[in-house]
C-alpha cells in the first residue's frame, strides 16, 4: 500500500452491483489492520458527512459500500470477499453483515484484476464471503476470456439492461437463529430468518401501515421507526449481537399480501433508511422464511409450487429461487439462487482524504 495514500492514491474500481454501487479493492492495497482499514475507508468515501462530498460515497448506505477481495486459501474458493458497509453521516464501518449485491460485482472484479483466469465463454466463480463464512458461486458471461457486462437482463431498480450474473450461496448455519420459527418480541410476533442475511419478519398490519407505502413515508414516520427500532434491539438481543445498536443487523421487514402478482409484498428498514427495492440475501432470507408454515407471512404469502419466490419491494419485483429443508433433528435450513447484473463503472485510483 502507497505510504501515503492520499497523495498517492490506491488502486479502486467503482462497481455497480446488483441494485448497489460500491469501492472494490485487492485486499493487498489496504491495509491489514482493521483500525487503519476502517478509517481509511471512511475517507475514500467522505463520511462523516450527509453528502459525502469530499469523497466517492453516494450519500445513501446503498451506495457507501465497499468490497475488498484477495485470492483465496480456502478448498472449495477462489476469491475471498469481504465487505464493508461504510456510515453516511455517522463516523462507522460495520463488517456485521455481507453484500448480495456487491458480490454480484466480486466475481467480475477477481477477472479484472487477473485473481482469477478467464475460460470462454463463461466463468464461474467460487466465492468466500468473509463475513458470513458461506459460499457463494458465480456464473459471468465471458467471451474470448474477457467480462462481458452487456446484455438483456433488466432487474427492477436500475435502469436498462446488462449481463446476467448467476449467483448461488450455500449455507450450512439453520434457517431461524433463534431455533423457534416464531418468537415474540416487544409485543410483536416476528420471525427470525437468516438465510445469508439477518432478516426479522414482521406483520406490516400490527405497525398500523398497508404495506404499500413508499420508502419517503415510511422514513417520515417518526413512531412506525421507533416500534421497529424496539422490535431492532430485542432480536437483536435474541440473536446474541453486542452493540445492536450501531449494528446494520438484523434487517427489519414489514410484510402485507401480495398486490404485483408476486409471493409477498415487502418493506425493508436495512435498518434505519428504508430500502428502495430490497437486497439479494433479504430477499433469499424472506423467500425462505414465508415457506415455513407457522413463520410470519407465511399465511400472507400467495406461494406457487416451484422454488421460485417473486418478491415485491418499492422498485418492482426480485425473483429469488430458495431450497428449503428440515433435517430429521427440526431443523430448517436454506440455500438460494439469483440472477443480478453488475457493471464496471471506473476504475483508476482513488484519493481519500488526509488525515487530519
Ligand atoms: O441483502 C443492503 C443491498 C443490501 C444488502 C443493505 C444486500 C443483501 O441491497 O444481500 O445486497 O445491506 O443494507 O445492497
Amino acid at each position: 500500500m502507497a505510504a501515503d495514500a492520499s497523495r498517492e492514491g490506491i488502486p479502486c474500481m467503482l462497481m455497480r452491483g446488483g441494485t448497489s454501487k460500491g469501492a472494490y479493492f485487492v485486499s493487498s492495497d489496504v491495509p491489514a489492520e482493521r483500525d487503519a482499514r476502517n478509517d481509511l475507508m471512511m475517507r475514500v468515501m467522505g463520511t462523516p458527512d450527509p453528502a459525502q462530498i469530499d469523497g466517492v460515497g453516494g450519500a445513501h448506505p446503498l451506495t457507501s459500500k465497499v468490497a475488498i477481495v484477495s485470492t483465496s486459501e480456502q478448498d472449495g474458493a477462489d476469491v475471498d470477499y469481504l465487505f464493508l458497509q461504510v456510515g453516511v453521516d455517522e463516523p462507522v464501518v460495520s463488517d456485521s453483515q455481507t453484500c448480495g449485491n456487491l458480490l454480484a460485482g466480486v466475481g467480475p472484479f477477481a477477472i479484472e484484476r487477473g485473481l482469477v483466469r478467464a475460460e470462454d465463454p463463461v466463468t464461474t466463480v467460487r466465492i468466500r464471503l468473509l463475513n458470513t463464512d458461506d459460499i457463494a458461486s458465480a456464473r459471468i458471461s465471458t467471451p474470448g476470456g474477457v467480462v462481458d457486462y452487456d446484455g438483456d437482463l433488466a432487474i427492477d431498480g436500475v435502469p436498462g439492461t446488462a449481463g446476467a450474473i448467476e449467483l448461488s450461496v450455500t449455507r450450512s448455519a439453520p434457517l431461524f437463529p433463534t431455533g423457534a420459527v416464531r418468537d415474540e418480541v416487544a409485543g410483536h410476533r416476528v420471525s427470525i430468518v437468516d438465510n445469508g442475511m439477518p432478516t426479522v419478519l414482521m406483520d406490516a398490519a400490527e405497525f398500523g401501515i398497508t404495506g404499500s407505502e413508499s420508502p419517503a413515508e415510511l422514513e417520515e414516520n417518526a413512531a412506525l421507526r421507533a416500534e421497529v427500532e424496539r422490535v431492532r434491539m430485542g432480536a437483536a438481543a435474541l440473536l446474541g449481537i453486542a452493540d445492536a445498536a450501531g449494528q446494520t443487523v438484523p434487517k427489519m421487514f414489514l410484510l402485507s399480501a401480495p398486490a404485483a402478482g408476486g409471493a409477498i409484498r415487502t418493506r425493508a428498514f436495512i435498518p434505519h433508511r428504508v430500502h428502495t427495492s430490497i437486497g439479494v440475501l433479504m430477499a433469499a432470507s424472506v423467500a425462505a422464511g414465508i415457506r415455513v408454515p407457522g413463520a410470519v407471512g407465511h399465511s400472507l404469502a400467495a406461494l406457487g409450487p416451484g422454488d421460485e419466490t417473486l418478491i415485491e419491494h418499492p422498485g418492482g419485483t426480485f425473483a429469488a429461487r430458495v431450497i428449503v429443508t428440515q433435517d430429521e433433528d427440526g431443523v430448517w435450513r436454506g440455500s438460494s439462487a439469483s440472477e443480478r447484473t453488475a457493471r464496471k463503472l471506473f476504475d483508476g485510483r482513488v484519493f481519500p482524504r488526509p488525515r487530519r
